[in-house]
């Protein structure tokens, strides 16, 4: 089945009992048991609920995998799967990432006894020579938050099998419709669910996907265990979400490449991070690898000062300056004090994220009304 016809279907079908055409919403904490130990698959919901088995059977089905966990945030997702890990355990990661996920990684696990090396993954030699005995993992994002960077999914997958290392991909930033990590060869797949599969920037919640029934087992345990899962109301918006992704993506990758070459040709702005664009370094990789160029994207001003950035940011009005991304509305943000603001300054500069970077969330309106109001910004920077 297509992408399109899973959206759409995908995690149910009409409910036996009465016919609903929608799964309904089950508000229950427990669950009746016939005797001691005996019931219908269900016993307490943070083990499992209904509507969570649906959505999570949806997010699996349209990620390609056998296996959907559902979260109360993506970072509960980035925390069961680090949880898998034990003292000594090393991990590889890409050193532009989300700086909530580097705040967990550097701040929560360093001290409990697992280490880092954060590096750029360009090439076959720089993963080679970043890999360790203790290696375990390898978590890449793909395109990255906020310099769009991306990353070769497959090649990663095959160094990470050659070596035994779970591969995970954090696909937030494509959604499922634009790219599908564990086809590629990734084990896990990752999702802030909050941004495109909600896609109406009403919910918090994570997802997890894989095909390896060891893994499932220990990323179930983990969500079981930790707790951090999303209550049925949230599971239901996410799959009414999902039910439009594709209509939605299609909305958000057009509006993004007309507004991507609007900003390459604005004389105030000097650089356009967007793997559309023919010049973006992993146009090639992303042409292979996306369905799609997605719908974030990056600039910098002529003269990439923060107070100038800022000047921009107070200056549109259609785009509402916010943290998150992927839902129908357009969001304008600042990495450098917002979303990455736990990244110490002189590592998030070596990783391209400027004082003066501004990142656009483009959401689904018309790409004229977008375009005239970031025009409007740029006339007072
Ligand atoms: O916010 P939460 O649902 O917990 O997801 C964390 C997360 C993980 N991975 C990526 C790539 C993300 O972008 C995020 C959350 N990001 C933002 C809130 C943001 O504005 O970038």
């Amino acid at each position: 089945m297509k992408k399109s016809t899973l959206c759409v279907h995908a995690g149910h079908e009409p409910e036996p009992v009465t016919g609903a055409v929608m799964p309904p919403v089950f508000f229950t904490s427990t669950y009746v048991q016939q005797a001691p130990g005996e019931h219908q698959g269900y016993d307490y919901s943070r083990a499992g609920n209904p509507s969570r088995t649906v959505l999570e059977k949806a997010l699996a089905e349209l990620e390609g995998g056998t296996h959907g966990f559902c979260f109360s945030s993506g970072m509960g997702a980035v925390d069961a799967v680090l949880k898998t890990l034990s003292t000594g355990d090393h991990v590889v990661a890409m050193n532009d990432l989300y700086g909530g996920t580097y705040r967990l990684f550097r701040q929560s696990y360093e001290k409990l006894g697992i280490s880092f090396s954060f590096i750029g993954c360009s090439s076959e030699a720089e993963i080679e020579s970043a890999i360790q005995p203790g290696t375990k993992l390898m978590w890449i994002e793909t395109p990255t938050n906020p310099t769009l960077t991306v990353v070769d999914i497959a090649l990663c997958a095959s160094i990470c099998k050659r070596h035994g290392i779970t591969l995970v991909v954090d696909n937030t930033f494509a959604s499922p419709m634009l790219q599908s990590p564990l086809a590629l060869g990734a084990n896990i797949v990752m999702h802030s669910m909050t941004k495109y599969l909600g896609g109406h920037s009403d919910l918090i919640m994570g997802g997890l996907v894989t095909s390896d029934a060891a893994l499932a087992e220990a990323l179930f345990f983990n969500q079981k265990s930790t707790g951090a899962t999303p209550g049925p109301m949230d599971c239901y918006l996410a799959l009414r979400g999902i039910k439009t992704l594709h209509l939605r993506m299609k909305a958000h990758v057009e509006n993004a490449q007309q507004i991507a070459l609007f900003l390459q040709a604005h004389p105030k702005v000097s650089r356009v991070f967007y793997p559309g664009l023919p010049e973006h370094p992993g146009h090639g990789i992303a042409s292979r690898q996306m369905s799609g160029f997605g719908g974030m994207l990056s600039f910098e001003l002529s003269t990439n000062t923060e107070e100038n950035a800022r000047t921009f940011l107070l200056g549109t009005k259609l785009f509402v300056l916010a943290e998150s991304l992927g839902g129908v509305e357009s969001l304008v943000s600042h990495p450098a004090s917002m979303t990455h603001a736990s990244i110490p300054r002189e590592i998030r500069l070596r990783n391209g994220v400027s004082d003066g970077l501004i990142r656009l969330s483009v959401g689904i309106e018309d790409a004229q009304d977008l375009i005239q109001d970031l025009e409007t910004a740029l006339s007072a920077c």
